[in-house]
C-alpha cells in the first residue's frame, strides 16, 4: 500500500487502493465514489456538509487498516502487549478531520484530490464539522491530548467514555447575558463514529442484594436489580502521527434493554411501552457542566457507573478474547481513572471478580489494586465527588456492600499500623460520617489505585501536604507527579500551520514527534533578525484571522496591530477573569483622564463558557461584555482599548486564537488551579505569560526563564498564610484609590444603564469575601500589565522573548506526560510494529 506518510501498515485483507491508498488518486476516485455508494449523490448535487461527509469516510477509510492491526493487538491470543485503558467520563476531542489529515500526513494529498474533483476550499469542509463537545474544559481536553499521544507512541489503548448525544451547551451572549443552546452534534450523523451493536453489555442497577449458596457450598451475594440498562459501543478511531497505531475512543450509548415493555402494550398503553426505554436512554442523553448543584446527581452516579461498567466488562471479554486467565488482568490492562468521575471501577471490577466471576476477594483487590491509577484534577472542596450513602444505596446497592468491606479492611489495617489514632480512622475512612453521611470517591480511588498522581508539581505537592495528606502519610510510595502535556498535533501543527512550516523549514520535521528533544533547536534562531521578521509576520496573519473572526462573530472592529492579551478558559472565579476585568476599568478610568498618546494599544479577548447554575460567573460574563461595551463606545479609550468576548469558545475556534495570542493571561489565585493546559498552547505558539505562580506556570516560568514570563502575585503559601491571618479585603479597596475607584464605578451603574444592583453581589463578594484573593493581588496585577506594555513597545526584543517562550517548552508536549505514565504508573511499553 502506497504511504508518503512514511509508515507501513500490515495489512491483514489486501483491500483496494482507492478505500486505503493514501496518494491524491486514490482519494479523489474513494471521493466520488463515497459521495455517490455512502450519500447518494451526484457531485453537481452535493451540498457543503456532502462533501464534508464523504471526505470524512474517505479519511476514515484510510486508518482502518492500522486500526484493524492496532485493535488486533489487544485482542490476539500470541501477542503480549499490555494495553491502557483510560476511563474517563469527558473527552473533548475537538473536530477531527484536520487532526486526521496530519496524522495520517494527507493534507496535501486531499487538497489535491479535492481540486481533482472540482472542490478548492479544504477549509470551508474543515469549518463544515459539529465538533463533538463531550468535555467541560481541562480535563476532557487532556483526555483527547493523551489518546494522541497514546497512538503517536505506539502504545495500545482504549479511551472508555459516555457517548453524549447532547454534550457541552452552545453558548449565546444575548444583551450580555450567557444563553444556552442545547448541542445537537449528531444532528446530520456522525461519520467519524462505527457502531458495534454487537459489543453490548447490561448494566444493573437500584434493587437489593441476597445472599446464596454456590454449588461449591460457598457463601456468596448476588445482586437482584431493579433495571438493566444496555450499554452498546461506539467506536472512533485515533490516529497517531505518521505511525502505525491506530487506538480507539470507545464511547457507550445507553439503551433499554428491552425496547418495549410488551405488557404495557398489549393492553394498549403504547406511551408506558416506550417509557423504559427513554428511561435508560436518558443515562447517555447529556453531558453534566462543572460546577452545578447538587441537583439531578443521581443521574450522574448512573452515567458514571453505567460507563464504567461497560468498560470493564469488555477488558473482561478482551482478555478472555486473548485467551488469558482473569488473575492476570492487571497484566494485560492499566486503567487509568481520569478523576474520581470512573472511580466506582474500583468497586465494580471487585465485584465482577468477585461475584461474576467467582474469584477470592485477597486475589481479586490484588489485581484490582494493580491495575488502577487515579489522577486527581483539583484540590477544590466544591469539586471533590461525595455521594449521599441513601442514595448510593439506593443505585448501587451491592457496591455499597463491597466499599464498606473495602473501609473494613483499610481501616483494620490503618489501626494495625497507628494504634489509638481514631482521628486518623475517621479522617482515611472511604465514608464520611459527619452530617449526612456521604460516600468519599476521591478515597476510594485513592485505596483502590496503586498509583495516585497530580497534574503538575506545585499541585501535586499540595494534594500531599492538604487533601490526601493522610493517604500520603500511610502510602507514600503510591504518589506520583505527571505534569501535564497538550499535543503538539492539534495545538500547533493543525491550528498554525505557517508557523508549523516555518519551525520545519529551519530545525527539520522531527519535531512534531519529538518535542521535548528537537523544539529547542529554534533557540539560537531567536536573536536572527530575519527569522524574527518572519515569526512576526506569522503572528500578524494569525491575528488578522482572529480579528475577522471576532468581526464575523460579535461586528467588533479589533486592530490587528494591537497587543493580543487573551484569556480563554472555563469561568470560575478562582481563575479571575474578574481581576483582568478590574485591571480593565482601571485603565479606561486612566484613559479618560489622560492623553491615551502613549498607551500601547491593545485587545483584551475573553472566551470562556460558564456552568448554566453558576450565577457568580454568569454574572462575570455580563460585567466583561458590560465594561466591554462602554470601552468599545468611548470615542477617546477605544482609540487604544477594545475589549471582546468571543462567544462559544470551543476546541474549533481555540484553533484560530491560541496562535494570534501576544499575552496569556493565567492569573488564577495561586494553589487553585492545578495545571492548566491553555498555559501550554498559548506558549507553543509564542505567547508570552502574564501569571501567578499557580499549577504548571510555575514549571512553564522555570522552562522559558523568568525574565521571558511576567510574574505577579501572592505564591500559594502566602495566599494561605494571609487567609489564616484573617484578610480583609475591604482595607486594601480602602486604601487602593484607584482600586476603588475601578470597584465604585462598577457599583455606580455604569457599566449598567445605570441599575445600581446589578453587579452589587459581585461587588460585596470581593469587598466583604474576595474568596479569591483579587484585591490582595490587584496592585501587583496593574504594575505587572504595566511591565508588559512597556515590553511590547520593543517589538525585536517581545519577538526573541516569543520565540524563546516556544522554543523551551518542549516538555509540555503530551508525548512527555504519557512516556511518563507508561513508565511510572502503568508499567506499559510501545508495541513496536514487528510485534504485531
Ligand atoms: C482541571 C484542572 C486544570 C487542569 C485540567 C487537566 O481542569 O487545572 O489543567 O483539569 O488536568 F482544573 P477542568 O476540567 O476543571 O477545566
Amino acid at each position: 500500500i502506497a504511504s508518503d506518510s512514511g509508515a507501513s501498515a500490515p495489512s491483514p485483507i489486501a483491500l483496494t487502493n482507492v478505500r486505503t491508498g493514501l496518494g491524491a488518486d486514490a482519494i479523489a476516485t474513494a471521493l466520488i465514489e463515497n459521495l455517490y455508494c455512502l450519500l447518494g449523490k451526484l457531485p453537481q448535487h452535493a451540498t457543503r456538509n456532502d462533501w464534508y461527509m464523504c471526505l470524512a469516510y474517505t479519511v476514515r477509510d484510510r486508518m482502518m487498516e492500522r486500526y484493524v492491526a492496532t485493535l488486533a493487538s489487544i485482542t490476539e491470543t500470541n501477542t503480549a502487549a499490555k494495553a491502557v485503558a483510560y476511563l474517563s467520563a469527558e473527552f473533548l476531542t475537538g473536530p477531527h478531520l484536520g487532526n486526521s489529515l496530519v496524522n495520517l500526513g494527507i493534507w496535501q494529498a486531499v487538497e489535491e484530490a479535492l481540486s481533482r474533483v472540482g472542490q478548492d476550499d479544504l477549509s470551508s469542509l474543515l469549518d463544515q464539522e459539529e465538533e463533538p463537545g463531550l468535555g467541560n474544559g481541562g480535563l476532557g481536553r487532556l483526555a483527547a491530548c493523551y489518546m494522541d499521544s497514546l497512538a503517536t507512541l505506539n502504545v495500545p489503548a482504549i479511551g472508555y467514555g459516555i457517548r453524549y448525544e447532547f454534550g457541552i451547551f452552545d453558548q449565546a451572549i444575548r444583551d450580555g447575558w450567557q444563553v444556552e443552546l442545547t448541542d445537537k452534534w449528531l444532528r446530520f450523523g456522525n461519520p467519524w463514529e462505527i457502531v458495534r451493536s454487537e459489543i453490548t453489555f447490561d448494566v444493573k442497577l437500584g434493587g437489593r442484594t441476597e445472599p446464596y449458596y454456590d454449588e461449591a457450598g460457598r457463601y456468596r451475594m448476588r445482586w437482584l436489580s431493579e433495571k438493566v440498562v444496555k450499554g452498546v459501543a461506539y467506536d472512533t478511531p485515533v490516529p497517531g502521527y505518521r505511525v502505525p497505531t491506530t487506538n480507539l475512543l470507545r464511547l457507550w450509548k445507553a439503551e433499554a434493554a428491552e425496547s418495549f415493555d410488551f405488557e404495557a402494550f398489549n393492553v394498549g398503553d403504547y406511551y408506558r411501552a416506550v417509557d423504559e426505554k427513554i428511561a435508560s436512554e436518558t443515562i447517555s442523553k447529556v453531558l453534566y457542566p462543572n460546577d452545578e448543584p447538587e441537583a439531578g446527581k443521581q443521574l450522574r452516579l448512573a452515567q458514571q457507573y453505567f460507563f464504567v461498567s461497560c468498560s470493564l466488562q469488555d477488558m473482561i471479554r478482551l482478555l478472555i478474547m486473548r485467551g488469558k486467565p482473569l488473575d492476570e488482568f492487571h497484566s494485560y490492562w492499566a486503567a487509568q481513572l481520569n478523576d474520581t468521575h470512573p472511580s466506582i471501577a474500583v468497586a465494580e471490577l471487585m465485584r465482577l471478580l468477585v461475584d461474576e466471576h467467582a474469584m477470592e476477594w485477597d486475589q481479586a483487590w490484588a489485581i484490582t489494586q494493580q491495575t488502577c491509577g487515579y489522577t486527581n484534577h483539583t484540590l477544590l472542596a466544591e469539586a471533590l465527588e461525595r455521594w449521599p450513602l441513601p442514595l448510593f444505596a439506593r443505585l448501587l446497592p451491592r457496591h455499597l456492600e463491597i466499599i464498606y468491606e473495602i473501609n473494613r479492611r483499610f481501616l483494620n489495617d490503618i489501626r494495625l499500623r497507628y494504634p489509638g489514632d481514631d482521628q486518623l480512622l475517621q479522617r482515611l475512612s472511604l465514608i464520611d460520617e459527619a452530617g449526612g453521611k456521604h460516600m468519599r470517591m476521591a478515597h476510594l480511588a485513592s485505596v483502590g489505585s496503586h498509583a495516585i498522581n497530580g497534574v503538575a508539581a506545585l499541585h501535586t505537592e499540595l494534594l500531599k501536604q492538604t487533601l490526601l495528606s493522610d493517604f500520603h502519610r500511610v502510602a507514600p510510595e503510591k504518589f506520583f507527579n505527571v505534569t501535564n502535556g497538550v499535543t503538539p498535533r492539534r495545538w500547533i501543527a493543525l491550528s498554525n500551520p505557517n508557523l508549523s512550516a516555518l519551525i520545519t523549514r529551519k530545525i527539520g520535521d522531527r519535531w512534531l514527534a519529538d518535542l521535548e528533544h528537537e523544539l529547542e533547536h529554534l533557540e539560537p534562531l531567536a536573536i536572527d533578525g530575519d527569522f524574527q521578521k518572519e515569526w512576526q509576520a506569522i503572528k500578524a496573519d494569525n491575528k488578522r484571522v482572529l480579528a475577522g473572526l471576532i468581526k464575523e462573530r460579535t461586528g467588533i472592529i479589533i486592530e490587528p496591530h494591537s497587543l493580543f492579551d487573551i484569556q480563554v478558559k472555563r469561568l470560575h472565579e478562582y481563575k479571575r477573569q474578574h481581576l483582568n476585568v478590574l485591571y480593565l476599568v482601571t485603565l479606561f478610568n486612566k484613559l479618560r483622564r489622560v492623553s491615551s498618546a502613549a498607551e500601547i494599544p491593545r485587545t483584551v479577548i475573553f472566551g470562556g463558557k460558564a456552568a448554566p447554575g453558576y450565577r457568580m460567573a454568569k454574572l462575570i460574563i455580563k460585567l466583561i461584555n458590560s465594561v466591554a461595551a462602554a470601552i468599545n463606545q468611548d470615542p477617546v479609550v477605544s482609540q487604544v482599548l477594545k475589549v471582546v468576548f468571543l462567544p462559544d469558545f470551543n476546541v474549533k475556534t481555540s484553533h484560530h486564537v491560541y496562535p494570534a495570542a501576544d499575552l496569556s493571561e493565567q492569573i488564577s489565585t495561586a494553589g487553585k488551579e492545578a495545571s492548566g493546559t491553555g498555559n501550554m498552547k498559548f506558549a507553543m505558539n509564542g505567547a508570552l505569560t502574564i501569571g501567578t505562580l499557580d499549577g504548571a506556570n510555575v514549571e512553564i516560568r522555570d522552562a522559558v526563564g523568568h525574565e521571558n514570563f511576567f510574574l505577579f502575585g501572592l505564591t500559594a503559601a502566602e495566599v494561605e498564610r494571609l487567609k489564616a491571618e484573617a484578610y480583609t479585603p475591604r482595607s486594601i479597596y480602602d486604601s487602593n484609590a484607584e482600586l476603588r475607584e475601578a470597584i465604585d464605578l462598577i457599583s455606580s451603574g455604569f457599566f449598567s444603564n445605570g441599575d445600581r444592583g446589578l453587579f452589587q453581589s459581585l461587588v460585596e463578594s470581593l469587598i466583604t469575601r474576595d474568596d479569591y484573593m483579587l484585591l490582595a493581588d490587584y496592585q501587583a496585577y496593574v504594575e505587572c500589565q504595566q511591565r508588559v506594555s512597556q515590553a511590547y513597545s520593543d517589538q525585536n526584543a517581545w519577538t526573541r522573548m516569543s520565540i524563546l517562550n516556544c522554543a523551551r517548552v518542549g516538555r509540555f508536549s503530551s508525548d512527555r506526560s504519557i512516556r511518563e505514565y507508561c513508565r511510572d504508573i502503568w508499567n506499559v511499553r510501545p508495541i513496536v510494529p514487528d510485534e504485531r
